[in-house]
């Protein structure tokens, strides 16, 4: 079904204000390749491109190797100055850089904005990380010796990132992987090119303007081959990549097989329980914004309500009222909230998810339409989607990568909680509920089994403090704050005996 169109820029438009983004960051676009910019605004291509060959993978990898050699032995305050420059530079750049992710992910200004604003956040974060990548010191059992634990850099890191944060995650990785010593080698979705070259840009701009060797970062643009050659290529210590469960089930052996490390984001399939005791405007709002903020696209988007059967009603009816008003169309118009999806591909994904469910008793309560415009055939806007479900079928437990928010209800918290973990993923969660014993009980062990569970807030939107990532399907990775920087480096063990005896472990005597 379609529904009225939105009013859209043109693609000739949205070229050149991409050019003219581009123009004040300071970056050429290499123009002029069968490897295309494009946007989902209009669905269609902005610009041919060149895509690295393979030979320009290995010279990448290479590049940022020798780089590493240098960069593993510059005092980490130091390093820390190349990540503080990126960090002003991406605050100076602020507008520009959000209207590339809007461009070519489709984000609500407001979104692109905070998506610029997380990569300032991670950047001071690294600042401060790089005079803090403390060891332990260890009380030795021995007399006149001493045990501790030193963190060195791990060599060049493969980031490969997905289009729907085209530029934070990339920052989350590069920020630290940098003030922990490592080079950066980096594969960004084929969908996110322009936003890809501008970062690229400021960081190489940051290296030449602090004295930091330039292969320090390296960007390959390109399709699945190249990201192939960064997961089986052993001089890439660490494969952080985010994107689908599919994707992580073949990149971890490979990477494994070879003894590299991975650091794996794969798919979510989040929940919110609704207890009985919440604050209904408070649920309303969270849950609006994790379900149908970004177009369903975040890998925490909201994708299951759990709500207790008594108030089932009345947040539903609250719920829909909230859909039927959500303003879709062009992201860049201050009133929207909902922008494109990313490809037909993807509303052709909604569509057979809402035609499953319904087949197997799932009753769509708002939303579902396509927002078709005569002027953009090849875009895809649609409503989000609320359906009821009686029950966790097998597609309530896959991962749609579209606005469609599942409601279940529940009568005890027990149940609510099985409900919750009961799908392979487990990224983020959580609960919505006044009663203290309810909201400690979620956070325990025996409550929501996701890296991230959260009380009277939605499942999206976390700040870069906290480690990121989830377990089960979602891979088990961290990354961004915390001391998620221990997984771009690697520990030693130092044992040092200032006495003049030999002493052995473990009381073991010899010679
Ligand atoms: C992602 O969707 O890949 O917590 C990352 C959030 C954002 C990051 C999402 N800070 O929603």
């Amino acid at each position: 079904m379609t529904s009225d169109s939105p009013a859209l820029p043109t693609t000739h438009e949205l070229r050149a204000r991409a050019l003219a983004g581009l123009g004040n960051l300071g970056v050429t676009v290499p123009e002029g390749g069968d490897f295309h910019a494009r946007t989902p605004l209009t669905g269609e291509n902005l610009f041919g491109l060149q895509a690295a060959t393979a030979g320009d993978a290995e010279a990448a990898v290479a590049d940022a190797h020798a780089a590493f050699l240098t960069w593993r032995s510059t005092p980490a305050p130091r390093r820390g100055e190349l990540v503080r420059r990126l960090g002003e530079l991406l605050r100076e750049h602020k507008s520009d850089l959000a209207d590339l992710v809007t461009i070519e992910a489709g984000k609500i200004r407001s979104e692109a904005l905070g998506e610029v604003q997380e990569m300032i956040d991670i950047c001071d974060f690294a600042v401060g990380l790089s005079r803090q990548l403390y060891g332990r010191t260890i009380a030795s059992e021995r007399p006149g010796h001493r045990l501790a634990e030193t963190w060195h850099p791990l060599g060049v890191v493969g980031v490969v990132s997905a289009f729907n944060f085209p530029a934070a995650v990339w920052s989350w990785n590069t920020a630290v992987a940098l003030a922990c010593g490592d080079t950066v080698v980096w594969k960004p979705s084929e969908l996110t090119p322009l936003i890809s070259l501008a970062c690229d840009h400021l960081l190489c701009r940051a290296a030449d303007e602090v004295g930091a060797p330039r292969d320090v970062h390296r960007l390959l643009l390109g399709d699945r081959a190249v990201g192939e050659r960064l997961v089986d290529d052993p001089r890439v210590a660490l494969v952080s990549a985010t994107g689908s469960t599919r994707m992580g089930r073949e990149v971890g052996p490979r990477v494994a097989a070879r003894f590299g490390r991975s650091l794996l984001e794969l798919g979510g399939n989040n929940a919110a329980i609704v207890a009985p005791s919440a604050d209904l405007d408070l649920a309303v709002q969270g849950i609006v914004f994790a379900a149908a903020g970004t177009a369903g696209q975040r890998c925490t988007t909201l994708r299951r309500l759990i709500v207790h059967r008594d108030i089932a009603e009345t947040l539903v009816e609250r719920l829909v009222a909230a859909y039927r008003r959500l303003p879709i169309g062009d992201p860049f118009d201050e009133n929207t909230l909902v922008g494109p999806l990313i490809s037909t591909a993807s509303l052709d994904a909604m569509n057979s998810a809402l035609a499953r469910v319904q087949a197997q008793g799932g009753k769509v309560l708002a939303g579902g339409n396509r927002r078709l415009s005569q002027a953009a055939p090849r875009a895809a806007y649609a409503e989000p989607v609320l359906v009821r479900v009686d029950e966790q079928t097998d597609v309530v437990r896959e991962e749609t990568f579209a606005p469609i928010l599942y409601v279940l209800t529940y009568d005890t918290l027990e149940e609510a909680i099985e409900l919750h973990n009961d799908v392979p993923q487990g990224l983020s969660s959580s609960i919505f509920t006044r009663d203290q014993q309810e909201a400690e009980i979620f956070l325990s062990a025996a409550g929501s089994d996701c890296g991230i569970a959260n009380v009277n807030i939605g499942t999206s939107g976390a700040e870069i403090g906290g480690a990121f990532g989830g377990e089960k399907e979602t891979g088990g990775g961290r990354e961004s704050g915390s001391d998620a920087w221990k997984a771009y480096m690697r520990s030693a063990t130092n044992t040092i005996n200032y006495s003049s005896e030999l002493s052995l472990a473990q009381n073991v005597s010899f010679l």
